[in-house]
């Protein structure tokens, strides 16, 4: 008799293959109108599912949480971030974690280079005078920018995605610096001829480019906080395709605001979806839809990591991408 398939709801619109072989493998419930779930919502596909397959789209904090049915055993996220679920609460109530780690990390930081360039190259500012007919002839001091080659990078988080981007940058002539909890091994930082700062102000302070790449804990609310952000240079520009809540978006605002750093570039931001009006009128801000991880390939590679975490956690095994507490 062919084994029983478990319930399983997705609760946003995932690539066809990855949804087809969802409903191969287990009684899956698809979101095809890819409508984010509001909280009752949440809350009826908790009730149901034996495995919840949630984004970043969906807030499953305590109180969410403590309306699940005994019938759910896994939270299998899509996506590497989970600061949206409360791991420890799901984790008491005998729910286990899994998320997305790996197969973003060469398209994050693909995306964060280029968040670099397009800043400090002027790369949006220049395209949207040509497409407006605003391009009436080359000028020699007409969009000026700033060089990056030569010019130092200091990276927050050294992870995945931050080596990935320091292996980038460092193609590109940058001078890598970086604060971490800890520095890399002997062997990477060879590599990447990176230096490590244990201060982050020591490191904010002496930089020309900062990258934002750590995850969003209880830790790093914020961690960039008016006070830092002060210590940045005036010719500094600071990039974010991390999450928005790690910078204090009001303090950045009113820096740039003021030319008292040179420009931002942001994929994420502290209130996702909603963007600060102010943000949006400021022409030293290049600013996206939190689409770092967005390539076909990526997403399907995602969509395998969710679909073997689901596997074999059902065939009694411990899921690779386990996320335990210690790592919050
Ligand atoms: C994902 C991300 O696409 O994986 C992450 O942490 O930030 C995104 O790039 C998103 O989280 C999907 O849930």
């Amino acid at each position: 008799m062919p084994a029983r398939k478990p319930k399983v709801i997705v609760t946003r619109k995932l690539p066809d293959q990855v949804e087809t072989r969802m409903r191969e493998l287990f009684d899956t419930e698809l979101n095809l109108t890819d409508t984010p779930m509001d909280r009752a919502m949440l809350v009826k596909a908790l009730q149901r599912a034996e495995v919840l397959a949630p984004t970043i789209t969906d807030k499953l904090d305590a109180g969410v949480l403590a309306a699940a049915g005994d019938q759910l055993k896994l939270i299998a996220n899509f996506g590497a971030g989970f600061d949206h679920i409360d791991v420890a609460a799901a984790n008491a109530r005998g729910i286990t974690v899994t998320n997305t780690p790996g197969v973003l990390t060469e398209d994050t930081a693909d995306l964060t280079m280029s968040l670099i360039l397009a800043v400090a190259r002027r790369i949006v500012e220049g395209a949207n005078v040509v497409q407006a007919g605003g391009f009436t002839g080359w000028s020699p001091t007409w969009m000026m920018g700033r060089r990056i080659h030569g010019k130092r990078l200091g990276i927050i988080g050294m992870g995945r995605i931050g080596t990935a981007l320091a292996r980038r940058a460092k193609a590109f002539g940058l001078g890598i610096h970086y604060h971490n909890r800890k520095p890399v091994s002997p062997r990477i930082a060879e590599e990447l001829e990176a230096t490590y700062w244990d201060s982050l102000d020591q490191m904010l302070a002496r930089m020309d480019i900062i990258s934002v790449n750590c995850p969003h804990t209880p830790a790093t609310f914020h961690l960039l906080s008016a006070r830092h952000l002060k210590l940045l240079q005036p010719h500094a520009i600071i990039v974010n395709t991390a999450r928005g809540e790690i910078i204090d978006e009001g303090a950045l605002i009113d820096l740039l605001s003021k030319g008292q750093i040179a420009g931002a570039g942001l994929d994420v931001f502290e209130h996702e979806p909603q963007i600060n009006p102010k943000l949006l009128k400021l022409p030293n801000a290049v600013l996206l839809p939190h689409m770092s991880s967005a390539t076909i390939e990526g997403r399907i590679e995602m969509g395998e990591k969710v679909i073997i975490n689901i596997r074999t956690f059902m065939d009694g095994h411990k899921p690779p991408d386990r996320v335990i507490p210690s790592m919050l």
